[in-house]
C-alpha cells in the first residue's frame, strides 16, 4: 500500500515536470555577446554575436554586454525611440535605459534589458536573461544603435536536435566578434582624410552596416592643414551618433547628466552643451565650438559640420559621447 502511494506520487511529479517543460532539467542557457571593442577602444562591434541563435522551448538566452547597447524585443508593437523630449530638454528614454518586462518572452509585449553604465569597465558585469516558452522566430534590436544592430532568436519545439551546444555557440559568437573587430581594424588602417578641393579637408566618421563595426577615431594621426582651410566632418556610419567638440580650456563635457528623482531611477538629461550646435563657422583657437549631435546614416538630422581655421596652433577636439573610449582628434594649423 505504501509503495503504491509512493509510485503514484512519483507519477504525478513526472507528469507535472512533463507538463511544465521549462521546469525540466533539460533547459539550457545560451550566451550571446552584445558588441565588443578593441583594447584601445578604437573599433566597436555593433552586432550581436552570434547574430542568430537556435534554442529549444524553455531555454534561456543570456546576453553578455561588451558595449553600450540594449536588447529590445518589440512584442508585436513598435520599438520606442532612444530620445524623448520635454519642452526643449532631451532625455534618454527610460523605456530604453532601464529594464522593462518579465524575464520571459513569447512574442507578446515589450522586453528591454536597459543599458549598462557608461564606464566601459562595468560592461562585462552587465547581463540580461530571457526565457523562451514558445516556438517562433524572434527578432530583437539595440535601440541605441538602430535597426542595423539586430539579432534573431529561433526557438524550436522541445526535442529538436540542434546543430550546436551552448559551448559551441559561445565559441561561434567569440569568433564572429573577432572577425568583426578585425574588419574594423582593417578599415581603421585605411582611414585617411580626404581632400575634395583646395582649401578643403574632409574627415569621415566611418561605420559599416554589413561589417557590423564603427570606428571611434576621427583620424589616425593629427590632421595638419594650412591656415584658412575649411575642415568638414561627416558621419558615414549607420550606427553611431557623434559630435565634433573643441573645448578650448574647458573640461570635456559629460553627454548624459543624471537627474535624481524623489522615487525611481534618475532622469537622464542629454547635456545641451553637447547636444546643441554653437553658431560659429570659423575657429581661431581657445573657445568652445561644437557641432551638436550628428546623426547616423538614414536617420533624420545633420550629419556634417564645418569649421574654417583662421589661426595657427594645435587644437584638440573630442566627441564627448565617446570620450571614454578615446574619441578625440587633433588639428594642427600651420
Ligand atoms: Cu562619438
Amino acid at each position: 500500500m505504501r509503495w503504491r502511494q509512493v509510485f503514484a506520487a512519483a507519477t504525478v511529479a513526472a507528469l507535472v515536470l512533463a507538463a511544465r517543460p521549462h521546469a525540466g532539467a533539460q533547459a539550457r542557457t545560451w550566451t550571446v555577446i552584445a558588441g565588443g571593442l578593441t583594447q584601445d577602444g578604437s573599433v566597436w562591434s555593433n552586432a550581436f554575436h552570434p547574430r542568430v541563435v537556435d534554442v529549444t522551448v524553455g531555454d534561456v538566452v543570456e546576453w553578455q554586454f561588451a558595449g553600450f547597447h540594449n536588447v529590445a524585443f518589440a512584442g508585436g508593437g513598435q520599438l520606442p525611440p532612444l530620445v524623448v523630449e520635454e519642452g526643449k530638454a532631451m532625455y534618454l528614454n527610460p523605456e530604453v535605459a532601464f529594464p522593462v518586462g518579465a524575464a520571459e518572452y513569447d512574442g507578446q509585449g515589450y522586453r528591454n534589458s536597459g543599458v549598462p553604465p557608461e564606464d566601459p569597465r562595468a560592461w562585462p558585469r552587465f547581463r540580461y536573461r530571457l526565457r523562451f516558452p514558445k516556438p517562433g522566430t524572434y527578432v530583437y534590436s539595440c535601440i541605441v544603435h538602430g535597426p542595423a544592430m539586430s539579432g534573431v532568436v529561433r526557438v524550436h519545439p522541445q526535442g529538436t536536435r540542434l546543430p550546436r551546444d551552448p559551448a559551441a555557440v559561445l565559441q561561434q559568437g567569440l569568433q564572429e566578434q573577432r572577425a568583426t573587430l578585425r574588419a574594423g581594424e582593417r578599415a581603421l588602417a585605411r582611414l585617411r582624410p580626404e581632400l575634395p578641393a583646395s582649401g578643403h579637408v574632409r574627415v569621415v566618421m566611418v561605420g559599416d552596416a554589413k561589417g557590423g563595426y564603427s570606428l571611434m577615431r576621427f583620424t589616425r594621426s593629427p590632421l595638419v592643414v594650412r591656415r584658412g582651410t575649411t575642415v568638414t566632418w561627416e558621419v558615414q556610419d549607420p550606427f553611431e551618433i557623434h559630435t565634433v567638440t573643441f573645448v578650448g580650456r574647458e573640461k570635456v563635457p559629460a553627454f548624459v547628466i543624471p537627474q535624481p528623482q524623489p522615487s525611481g531611477p534618475p532622469k537622464l538629461l542629454l547635456n545641451p552643451r553637447v547636444a546643441a550646435p554653437t553658431p560659429q563657422k570659423t575657429y581661431a583657437g581657445g573657445g568652445y565650438a561644437n557641432s551638436g549631435i550628428l546623426v547616423p546614416l538614414g536617420a533624420p538630422g545633420p550629419r556634417s559640420y564645418s569649421l574654417r581655421f583662421t589661426r595657427s596652433g594645435t587644437y584638440t577636439y573630442w566627441c564627448p559621447i565617446h570620450a571614454l573610449v578615446g574619441m578625440k582628434g587633433v588639428v594642427v594649423v600651420r
